[in-house]
């Protein structure tokens, strides 16, 4: 019974500790201009989620304020879970432009509104987790990447983000050539993210959930806490006989 509890509280923070929709997948450099960048958002696989009320703003680590934002009212993921914002083939959201996206140290952050905010370019994030945008409603963080291309940490960008670890594109020395990917859901530790082949509206190569197997998200729990509690109360019927 100890142990079956302990892997619910497990899963439940699991589960609180990543949004519905993450932030997956962020491409920064590529070699000379950077004219490939994107940053995936990923639904845990349920696909075809709304996004409306969601926001992705480009944070500058320079002085923690917004430099760019992106309003995704209107759209939604795809049926395996994906959606792209970048200059890269087949992407949702296309722009078509070089060097939008700053190779750090920099951060992403998605968060969630009333449709029709303004977060507002240079807007600071000066508290955690919610904003007041320049139309003065408040912004929610739902998720966050802070990372870099061999930057030292900027503490002031983590905890403007909410979060403990930056990630470097070049962790491998090859930040022109590779992507920084998130790896799933559990355990919610440092190390999470990795850098690896750009995988766009793919699954992750270091994905433990790939969009076609669910992942533990909150509908997944659904089934798990019943089918846990089944277990406990089978295993405490045997022990009775
Ligand atoms: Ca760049
Ligand atoms: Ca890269
Ligand atoms: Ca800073
Ligand atoms: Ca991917």
């Amino acid at each position: 019974m100890r142990r079956s509890l302990l892997l619910l509280m497990i899963a439940a923070c699991a589960s609180s500790a990543r949004a519905a929709v993450v932030v997956n997948e962020v491409d920064a450099d590529q070699a000379g201009t950077d004219s490939a960048e994107f940053i995936e958002l990923f639904d845990e696989g349920a696909g075809n989620t709304s996004l409306d009320g969601y926001y992705l703003v480009l944070i500058n680590g320079a002085n923690e304020s917004a430099y760019r934002e992106f309003d995704l009212t209107g759209f939604s993921t795809d049926a395996r879970g994906f959606f792209v914002i970048g200059s890269v083939a087949g992407a949702d959201i296309f722009v078509n432009e070089t060097n939008w996206l700053q190779n750090g140290a920099d951060g992403v952050g998605l968060y969630t509104a009333v449709p029709g905010a303004t977060f507002g370019i240079g807007t600071t994030i000066s508290s955690c987790p919610t904003v007041v945008g320049s139309s003065g409603d408040l912004f929610a963080l739902a998720d966050a990447l802070v990372y870099d291309t061999n930057d030292a940490d900027d503490f002031q960008l983590l905890f403007g983000l909410c979060q403990t670890t930056q990630y470097d594109e070049a962790m491998n020395g090859a930040s022109t050539t590779q992507s920084l990917q998130w790896s799933g859901m559990i355990p919610p530790t440092p190390g999470e993210w990795a850098a690896g082949s750009p995988t766009p509206d793919l699954d992750n190569f270091n994905s433990r959930y790939p969009s076609s197997v669910p992942s533990i998200g909150p509908t997944a729990l659904f089934t798990l806490v019943p089918a846990l509690l089944i277990g406990t109360g089978l295993a405490a019927i045997r022990r009775r006989r």
